[in-house]
């Protein structure tokens, strides 16, 4: 078994098949300490947690990481707090910064005698229709390889090298895009509010999301294609704080930006999640924009489904998982797909003052104030919100 990708997808799937007694092996482009510091996602959903729970992957999680339950929406309407802790199934997000996520993982992975070959890049999925196919590889040096196996497990995000062997009419691209943009920032200080922020302003998005007691990730909606370095830094804290409504709710405590990256808001599934031998799973199989905080959810779900459905065939002669792997993630896929554009909807409006436009602003206010006042639109958002 070849698997693709050492991020979260790649990462549990080669755990869970390695304790299954699967013969596998994990090729990353990058080098260790690129794959151990590289920070995205951090709001892990309950089931995650649960998945990690169920294979003792989530010792680090509940140390290091923090519960979380509360957001808050700041609109020119006001602001209001729902603890969705209280709402829904009752359930809580874990904050654990993504990079940590992936350094538990990948020291599990290493200490039980798991393989990985890092700076080696796949460059094709040759033969994915055949019986072995064959993964060719170019290493840290430049020298070309190859691996062969049973079954190829893409788990590499949407450019790697799994999407791009799939030959044209292979699976169906279903994508869009959501027409918005985002700078993505990371900033040494501690978070500003105990909950996430999320900001409605006639100047654009904000949000505010916190990461550990040093360190805040802010969100600034983005002029598409303006480079992420375009703003000083106390630029940057000023527009935080007028689309936060700093002068109304309280100022933020600022701090050096580690990081800025833009990210522009697109989603899109493939379907099936196979082709042949080759499956697809995480950031490969689908992106969904991160307005809602599920694509490393989705990953660590997918990783499991994938997982067990290898170890019937692989190891128990029983094709009927993988057969059905797809069908069974597609539909919390499409769940997610649904909520994170619902999402979007609720925080960006268009920003002109025409008629369209102004009838746009009046429904996204019409949504958000069903959402302040209505305990079933607050239960359905709960649910949606923390689970996958
Ligand atoms: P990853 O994490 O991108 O890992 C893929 C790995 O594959 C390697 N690779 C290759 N290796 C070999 N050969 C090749 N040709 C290769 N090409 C690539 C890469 O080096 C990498 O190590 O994919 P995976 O495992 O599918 O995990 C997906 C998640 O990383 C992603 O969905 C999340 O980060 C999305 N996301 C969030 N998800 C959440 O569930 N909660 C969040 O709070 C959250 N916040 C975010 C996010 C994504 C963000 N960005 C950067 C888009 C916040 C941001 C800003």
């Amino acid at each position: 078994m070849v698997i693709l990708g050492a991020g979260p997808a790649g990462l549990v799937l080669g755990n869970l098949l390695h304790r299954g007694g699967i013969d596998c092996v994990v090729l990353e482009r990058a080098g260790r300490a690129h794959v151990q510091t590289r920070a995205r996602a951090g709001f892990l959903a309950a089931n995650t947690v649960r998945i990690l729970d169920r294979h003792g992957l989530s010792e680090g999680l509940h140390r290091r990481g923090l519960e979380h339950s509360t957001c808050e929406f700041r609109t020119e309407d006001g602001r209001f707090r729902l603890d969705y802790s209280k709402l829904g199934r009752g359930e809580r997000h874990t904050v654990y910064p993504q990079q940590e996520l992936v350094t538990d993982l990948l020291t599990h992975f290493l200490d039980a005698g798991g393989r990985i070959r890092f700076e080696t890049e796949a460059l094709d999925v040759l033969g994915a229709q055949c019986a072995r196919p064959a993964v060719t590889v170019r290493d840290a040096d430049g020298r070309p390889g190859q691996w062969r196996a049973r079954y190829v497990a893409g788990c590499d995000g949407r450019l790697g090298a799994a999407r791009r062997s799939l030959p044209p009419g292979a699976v169906r691209h279903r994508r869009r895009d959501h027409g918005v943009s985002w700078l993505g920032l990371l900033a040494e200080a501690p978070p500003s509010l105990d909950a996430v922020g999320y900001a409605v302003h006639g100047r654009g998005f904000a949000g505010h999301m916190a990461r550990t007691a040093e360190v805040t990730r802010y969100y600034l909606q983005w002029e598409r294609d303006s480079p992420a370095d375009t703003w000083s830094e106390d630029r940057i804290w000023d527009e935080l704080e007028l689309r936060m409504r700093a002068e109304d709710h309280g100022p933020l405590h600022r701090g050096p930006i580690l990081q800025r990256s833009v990210v522009d808001l697109q989603s899109d599934v493939l379907e099936p999640l196979r082709h042949g031998s080759l499956f697809l799973a995480g950031d490969a199989a689908s992106l969904i924009s991160p307005s809602a905080a599920k694509g490393a959810n989705l990953a660590v779900l997918e990783a499991e489904i994938l997982a067990q459905a290898l170890i019937d065939d692989l190891a128990h002669g029983d094709p009927e998982g993988l057969a059905r792997y797809s069908a069974r993630c597609l539909p919390y896929i499409w769940g997610a797909q649904d909520f994170s554009q619902w999402m979007i909807r609720l925080l960006h409006g268009p920003s002109g003052t025409d008629g369209e436009s102004l009838f746009q602003n009046s429904v996204r206010r019409a949504r958000i104030e069903a959402l302040r006042t209505s305990r079933s639109q607050q239960d359905w958002f709960a649910e949606n919100y923390v689970g996958v």
